[in-house]
């Protein structure tokens, strides 16, 4: 759901700051991580790739081919409250987007084209988060 997806994407996004240099994602093109999600944000620079792949490292939800690490994303998310009724369905998404681009090999522009797929189709699905129900529980994390 859109709430578990914003307990997710604060604790996601704290992680942020840390990946911001080896990444080379400005604050012009991405202020705050969660900004992600919003209406206008645009999924399309190489460097926003680069930082989930930093980020992801973080909690270990990558195998070495920065593709996801399906055992270590599913228990990640479970982790958080109701995550349980999550983890599979957003599994399922990035695994699929994951398919459609598995020609690209430089691996900060695949992730990022991944990255704009899991938005969209988590759109699609009901279970994109709204930037304000994420910022209320930041706070928590
Ligand atoms: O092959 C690449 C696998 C990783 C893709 C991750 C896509 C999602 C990143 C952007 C959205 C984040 C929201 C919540 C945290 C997800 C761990």
């Amino acid at each position: 759901t859109a709430e578990v997806m914003s307990h997710v994407t604060a604790h996601f996004g704290k992680s942020l700051e840390e990946c911001r240099e080896e990444s080379g994602l400005s604050e012009e093109v991405m202020e705050e991580f969660h900004h992600f999600w919003r209406e206008d944000f645009e999924v399309v620079h190489r460097e926003l790739g680069c930082a989930i792949i930093c980020m992801s490292n973080k909690f270990q939800l990558m195998e070495e081919d920065a593709r996801m690490h399906h055992e270590n994303m599913h228990d990640y998310i479970k982790s958080f409250p109701e995550g349980e009724v999550l983890s599979s369905k957003m599994v399922a998404l990035i695994h699929n987007c994951e398919k459609q681009f598995n020609d690209i090999e430089e691996d900060c522009s695949r992730v990022v084209k991944v990255a704009a797929c899991f938005k969209r189709d988590a759109k699609r699905d009901g279970i994109a988060p709204e930037v304000t129900m994420i910022e209320a529980v930041m706070e928590h994390y």
